[in-house]
């Protein structure tokens, strides 16, 4: 809000995940207390996510100095490989939110078109609650990727992570009370001022709150990008099962009253789209003991994984989509693809790897838009 209550405009609005890419940003996995046996699985996996974007836009792999060579190795000679320190590779929370100058498509003017949104990171939840002890790299990453891009860079001192927050492009934004107003974030703003911030910083003035997400995704204390996002204005697809006796369902039920009861920025009625969870998934033993000791929260056999198809990458013209080699992996297929007709829905089998370390494919790739 400026000084006389009104809220800020910065000119710049997030665009939609659907709109035109000019490359895709992904981190490469390492750290052994999170990717099991140091990472040699996690690492298959990711090469699939990167090779599948590539065929759709140009990608870049970010890996650390140790990692570089196997990195180059593994991943084929069109995708760019670049060295950068991390602490883990969620580039979705860890790199910039890009942002496009509104109305940049038709004015003559000579300010750059294309910049990013810095938050502030704090590893999901700060010294106590987050999901490793030192995040001082990963504090760096939006940065660098802006620099490296020579593009303006909007600092920003609240805590939020990309995956948290979804938008249309058209005016609305979609999250979670669970994790933006978790007092592990921002214990001294109100729901207000955070909603005033995501109002000024991704040019939207309507924001939609579900109280949940996904069961079990306590690593990320329910990010919106495992539970619900948009097909495209006025339509989204949500996390659902209907197993009455799994703890997702009390979940979805609350998101889908809500979101049938919202109009979004337009005033549009929203449709939602059930997306059926596999699973329910768990870690296995061997999964849990293929992790060495580390700073990072213990991982154990059982724990509930929080695996959901809702967490896709939207490239240029493709769905990539996590399969979990489960019995709901054609019927999200099948989902998608009517959601989605004008794009390709690519299957990234073996996604459990990814799921493992606590999210998915839309978690550890970051959008740059194009300039319009
Ligand atoms: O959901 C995401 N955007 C990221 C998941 C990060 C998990 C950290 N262990």
């Amino acid at each position: 809000m400026d000084l006389m209550g009104k809220p800020i405009d910065h000119g710049y609005r997030m665009p939609a995940e659907w709109e035109p890419h000019s490359q895709c940003w992904i981190g490469w996995p390492e750290r052994p207390d999170n990717w099991r046996d140091n990472a040699v699985h996690a690492q298959r996996v990711f090469v699939s996510v990167a090779q599948a974007i590539s065929r759709f836009e140009y990608v870049t792999v970010c890996a650390s100095s140790a990692q570089w060579t196997k990195a180059r190795d593994q991943l084929p000679k069109h995708i760019r490989v670049v060295e950068m320190s991390m602490n883990d590779s969620w580039f979705r929370d860890t790199g910039p939110t890009f942002v496009i100058r509104k109305g940049a498509e038709s004015s003559q003017n000579l300010e750059p078109s294309v910049a990013g949104i810095d938050w502030t990171f704090n590893s999901w939840g700060g010294i106590e609650d987050g999901c490793y002890a030192d995040w001082s790299q990963d504090l760096l990453i939006a940065r660098k990727i802006l620099s490296i891009e020579r593009f303006p860079r909007f600092p920003q001192t609240m805590i939020l992570e990309g995956g948290s927050i979804h938008v249309d492009g058209d005016g609305t934004c979609l999250t979670t009370e669970e994790c933006l107003l978790n007092k592990n974030r921002n214990p001294d703003m109100t729901k207000e001022e955070i909603e005033s911030e995501l109002k000024a910083y991704l040019g939207v003035s309507k924001v939609i709150w579900l109280p949940r997400g996904l069961y079990g995704d306590d690593d990320t204390n329910g990010h919106i990008d495992s539970m619900c996002s948009f097909v495209k204005p006025g339509v989204v697809l949500l996390s659902w099962t209907d197993d009455k006796c799994d703890l997702q369902h009390e979940r979805s039920l609350e998101a889908l009253t809500i979101l049938e009861n919202s109009t979004d920025a337009m005033g549009r009625k929203l449709r939602v789209i059930k997306l059926h969870v596999p699973g329910p998934l768990y870690m296995t033993e061997e999964e849990a003991n293929g992790l060495a000791k580390g700073d990072g929260i213990p991982r154990l056999p059982g724990t509930r994984l929080a695996a959901s198809y809702v967490n896709f990458y939207i490239a240029n013209g493709a769905i990539i989509t996590p399969q979990f080699g489960d019995m709901w992996d054609d019927e999200a297929v099948r989902v998608l693809s009517h959601a989605f007709p004008d794009h390709e829905v690519v299957r990234i089998e073996g996604a459990r790897e990814i799921v493992l370390g606590g999210g998915n494919i839309h978690c550890i790739t970051q959008q740059q838009p194009r300039s319009p």
